[in-house]
């Protein structure tokens, strides 16, 4: 039986990643790396830092700064990211999104956050969906990051609930393998997950209570 739902944030409620690309676009280039929207693909759904070891190793520069200094380059990055965000409305919540959400607090679902974001909250309350979460995962105790399963067991113990009684819905690959690693049942918005769907307006509580029996 559903009894939870643990959401990704960028790629599922909103889509932030075309802000990640631009400001990550920038900072790199300013250090003489060009990286395209194909590579951005690889920084879906890793952390900050470690999406910085990935930009500087795709441009030969793993050995160029020291610890310090990247997070200085990290820490540059995430202001410019901060002002291209401030703007987000109510408007940027992806289609579907608001309607589940609200179905689910209806049927008494339990809903978490399991976002590698550390803007996570700030992001949530600029969509004024906040108050929906029960248990928000604050990645910085995340010892590892996805694929690693580590934050969606966290958000399991968050809502108190078993694996098998939830559903989490990624749009990353890496997160799609966190979530199954957690033994969860996964949903992939445009990725290959055990329910795969084009696009978040296919979600809604019926399909999901679906999803669930047909995996249990
Ligand atoms: P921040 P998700 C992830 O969010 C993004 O997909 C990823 O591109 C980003 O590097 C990461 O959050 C960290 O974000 O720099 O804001 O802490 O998909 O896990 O919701
Ligand atoms: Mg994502």
């Amino acid at each position: 039986m559903l009894k939870g739902v643990i959401f990704d944030l960028d790629g599922v409620i909103t889509d932030t990643a075309e802000y990640h690309y631009q400001a990550w676009a920038h900072l790199a280039n300013e250090i003489g790396i060009k990286i395209d929207k194909k590579f951005n693909e690889n920084l879906k759904g890793i952390s900050r830092m470690e999406s910085l070891e990935l930009i500087l190793k795709h441009g030969n520069k793993a050995d160029a700064y020291t610890k310090e200094e990247k997070i200085a380059l990290a820490d540059k990055k995430n202001n410019h990211y901060k002002e291209l965000i401030k703007k987000m409305t109510k408007k940027d919540i992806l289609p579907g999104i608001e309607n589940l959400l609200q179905e689910l607090k209806n049927n008494n679902i339990k809903i978490a956050l399991a976002s590698a974001s550390r803007n996570g909250p700030m992001i949530l309350k600029s969509l004024e969906i906040e108050d929906f979460f029960d248990y928000v995962v604050n990645p910085v105790h995340i010892k590892n990051g996805k694929p690693a399963p580590d934050i969606f067991l966290d958000a399991l113990k968050g809502i108190n609930l078993k694996a098998y009684e939830v559903i989490g819905i990624e749009d990353a690959i890496a997160g799609v393998e966190a979530i199954k690693r957690a033994g969860i049942i996964a949903i992939g918005v445009g990725v290959k997950a055990d329910v795969r769907v084009n696009s978040t307006e296919e979600l809604n509580y019926d399909f999901l209570v679906k999803v669930a029996e047909s995996y249990t």
